[in-house]
Order: C-alpha cells, then structure tokens, then sequence
C-alpha cells in the first residue's frame, strides 16, 4: 500500500517532482504518483483525494505552480498532513506558487517546502512516517551521516 502520495496540477510539474520520488525510493518507502489539475479536474482531485486515506495513505506530497490551488484543495480534502511544494518555472519564477500554498487560511495547514524543494518534500513525509516506524528512522539517521560524510570528503579535498 502507498503510504506516501505524490500529486502535482500537469505533466509540466514532472520534471521537478519527480524527484520527490527518487528520494522516497532511496528511503524503500511505497508511494503513488498521479497527476490532477485543481483547476481543470476538480472533480477528479477530489476523487483521488477523499479516496486516499482509504488507500492506506498518511502524509500527501502536492505540488503545483502558477495560482496553486492544489496543494490547499488537497489539505481541505485529506485529514492527515500534506506538504506542498512551489514550482517555478513560469512568468513569477514560482514566487506566484509561494504565496499560493503558504497562505493557508486557519485551520488547514499545509506544509510549504522551498520552491521546487520536490526533494526536502520527500524527507519531511519521511521523517513524519518514521514517528511511528523505527526502521525508516534509522535510514534517515543513515542518510543525515552520509550527507555529513560527503561534506566533509569535499572539505578534505581543499587540503589536498
Ligand atoms: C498549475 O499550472 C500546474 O501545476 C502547472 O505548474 C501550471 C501550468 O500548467 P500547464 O499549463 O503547464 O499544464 O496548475
């Protein structure tokens, strides 16, 4: 069962957010990936979206660019957390999609990351999973020491 959902509003989002799930692949985590426009195919989001917890889904990985509705719809429809990420790529080089997904109104967070932060998107469903599944803490752990590592494999380098 996917427990991650990674949703964006067109095949133009692909590029960024594909990344997301290269990232929850390293970490051995099952997730569904699909494409809904919030503005083209309300009914279809909300479709996907209310049907998701069903489908063993815990956290929603939402992205989309220009006036983003979807990531906001999708915290509307979805009861547990959903993370949001800008993209760019358009007229506002994305700061059009900040605004979007971070001003939530009171009482239906989402999550907003950097934009095109489709990665860090990924680690943070992880690290809301690992809560509850020590695992996945572990490789989390693993990949944090590895990053480490490799900054300090550069830094050696400048002594060299
Ligand atoms: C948003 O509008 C999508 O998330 C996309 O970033 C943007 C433009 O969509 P396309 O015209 O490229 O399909 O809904």
């Amino acid at each position: 069962m996917p427990r991650v959902g990674i949703i964006m509003g067109s095949d133009s989002d692909l590029k960024v957010m594909s990344k997301a799930a290269v990232m929850l692949e390293e970490l051995g985590i099952d997730y569904e990936m699909t494409i809904i426009s919030a503005h083209r195919e309300p009914d279809e989001l909300i479709e996907w979206t209310r049907s998701a917890e069903g489908r063993g889904m815990k956290v929603m990985i939402a992205g989309a660019g220009m006036a983003a509705a979807l990531p906001g719809m999708c915290a509307a429809l979805f009861a547990l957390p959903v993370i949001g990420v800008p993209l760019s790529g358009k007229n506002l080089d994305g700061m059009d999609a900040v605004f979007s997904i971070m001003q939530m109104p009171p009482g239906v967070p989402v999550a907003t990351v950097a934009i095109d932060g489709a990665k860090n998107a990924a680690i943070l469903a992880a690290k809301i999973l690992a809560a509850s599944d020590d695992a996945l803490l572990q490789k989390l752990k693993d990949y944090t020491t590895g990053q480490k590592e490799a900054v300090k494999a550069k830094a050696a380098k400048l002594d060299e």
